[in-house]
């Protein structure tokens, strides 16, 4: 039996998409700050960073263009390797959210950073902290181009097509 050498073998890890969202301030520089930390996490590893992207603000629960008050949007998508758990990864991606000023004074707020948890493996859970896959990543240009352009297997021309209307400008990359 080969099962005791394989135990002794350190977890290959989850492969996780978080997306990055700012509309206040220098949104750029928040992002690249939140790619830092994100580096720094324990037991994970930063894989992949796309593009910046600026984009119109959305309504969460219309997904129709809103007039926020911070204005437009900086989003982008990351891909890790991460042997921590989904709600591990989540109240890790929460505290860099507090260390970069986030509060959370109503829904929708203007905010200085915003993670999500977008996929998590394959994992499907829905608790009252986190759902797998993020329940509105689907409904939303800011989420899907970005991911599209890291993980192209984990988005549908389909679903591409479904927002296609949703105003997206790619900036460059979030690096350098
Ligand atoms: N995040 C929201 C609501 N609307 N719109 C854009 N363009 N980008 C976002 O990151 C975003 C949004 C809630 O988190
Ligand atoms: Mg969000
Ligand atoms: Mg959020």
């Amino acid at each position: 039996m080969r099962s005791g050498q394989a135990d002794a073998l350190a977890p290959a890890g989850v492969t996780a998409y978080v997306a990055l969202g700012a509309n206040l301030g220098d949104a750029a520089a928040a992002l690249r700050q939140a790619v830092s930390a994100i580096k720094a996490l324990p037991l994970t590893q930063l894989r992949q960073t796309s593009s910046l992207y600026k984009t119109a603000p959305l309504d969460s629960d219309s997904g129709q263009e809103a007039v926020a008050p911070g204005g437009d949007y900086i989003n982008a998508v990351v891909e890790l390797l991460t042997s921590l758990s989904a709600p591990a990864l989540l109240a890790q991606l929460q505290q860099i959210e507090l260390q970069a000023g986030r509060e959370r004074p109503y829904r929708n707020a203007p905010r200085t950073l915003d993670l999500d948890l977008l996929l998590y493996g394959s994992a499907q859970m829905d608790s009252a902290h986190l759902t797998l896959p993020h329940p509105r990543m689907t409904q939303r240009a800011f989420v899907l181009v970005p991911l599209a352009e890291i993980a192209p297997d984990r988005v549908s021309d389909a679903q591409l097509k479904a927002v296609a209307h949703q105003a997206i400008e790619r900036l460059g990359p979030l690096a350098g």
